[in-house]
């Protein structure tokens, strides 16, 4: 089942929120997924399993790092069975909306509508913003839902489970992702750069795992770069007297404990990569493909 809207609707929020726990970041900067992840919730007591895939937000590509999450995006909406088009209450339904809407009915997908957000609106804002939705896509069902609060999900979640197909569980019932564990981590760290640095900035910044040791039972040790794409964008990651870069590695660290469950010693080196988003084997590394 693929997760399908504009940047920033809470796709990835809505990820989290279905497998119960932190599988993709988030933040309020619009493109902030790269990668198709998939977060696996399954539901012992139904015996449903459902394999989300969340996507980045579908958008007008304009370096070939925007053009490989539009290209996954395009992949993705084939190779699957089902979508949920997700959209952002208070902005209301535009353009890029409909052009999702049209993409998932061009993929040939049955899906259904959830309309995120509805804490930030009175009743009467999400009842216009169900309307507009509706109209979007007449046959789907439209579900008013809040990622953040968790409002709506369990009614959502039950009518997904309807639509899918019948089979066997593709993953283990334990399993909450296929994301390998050093690339979850270098996004925790990549979040929490992105969440503390404005205007372009975030789409310049990738974070990279470069070793992870156990040196002792209770203590893992990361090594990890922060790259950028010019000396001006290292400044403000490393900031005044260093303040910046610490600030981004104590909130690091405190997610990569959390995901670890262990104490955590985390060294991290600020980079400048001249053009990293437009360096196509470098892509292929860092798995965005
Ligand atoms: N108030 C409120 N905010 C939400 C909700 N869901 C997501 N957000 C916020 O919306 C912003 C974007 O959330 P993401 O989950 O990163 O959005 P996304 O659709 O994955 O964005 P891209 O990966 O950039 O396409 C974040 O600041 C979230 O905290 C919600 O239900 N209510
Ligand atoms: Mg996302």
């Amino acid at each position: 089942m693929v997760l399908a809207g504009r940047p920033n609707v809470g796709k990835s929020t809505f990820l989290n929120a279905a497998v119960g726990g932190k599988v993709a970041i988030v933040s309020e900067k619009p493109q902030t997924t790269r990668r198709a992840i998939r977060g696996v919730r399954t539901d012992p007591r139904t015996e449903t399993q459902i394999v989300f895939v969340d996507l980045p937000g579908i958008q007008r590509p304009r370096d070939p790092l925007t053009e490989r999450m539009a290209g996954r995006v395009t992949a993705e909406l084939r190779g699957s069975d089902a979508g949920l088009l997700i959209l952002d209450a208070v902005q209301g339904v535009g353009p890029g909306d409909r052009f999702t809407a049209t993409a998932l009915a061009e993929a040939g997908l049955p899906i259904a509508i959830a309309v995120n957000k509805i804490d930030r609106l009175p009743k009467a804002g999400v009842a216009a913003a169900l309307l507009a939705a509706t109209a979007l896509s007449p046959d789907s069902e439209v579900f008013p839902i809040s990622a953040r609060t968790g409002e709506g999900l369990p009614a959502l979640l039950a009518h997904l489970a309807t639509v899918i197909p019948e089979g066997p569980y593709l993953y283990e019932p334990g399993e909450r992702s296929d994301q390998p564990q050093a690339l979850l981590l270098a996004e925790l760290i990549r979040e929490a750069a992105i969440r503390r640095t404005f205007s372009e900035l975030p789409h310049a910044v990738e974070a990279v795992v470069e070793d992870i040791t156990r040196p002792r039972e209770d203590l893992t040790r990361l090594a990890a770069s922060i790259w950028v794409e010019t000396s001006s964008q290292k400044r403000i990651v490393v900031g005044a007297g260093g303040r910046m870069i610490k600030a981004i590695g104590i909130a690091a660290r405190k997610s990569i404990e959390a995901e670890l469950e262990s104490r955590v010693h985390l060294e991290l080196t600020v980079r400048v990569r001249r053009a990293w988003r437009s360096d196509e084997a470098l892509l292929d590394r860092l798995g965005i493909e």
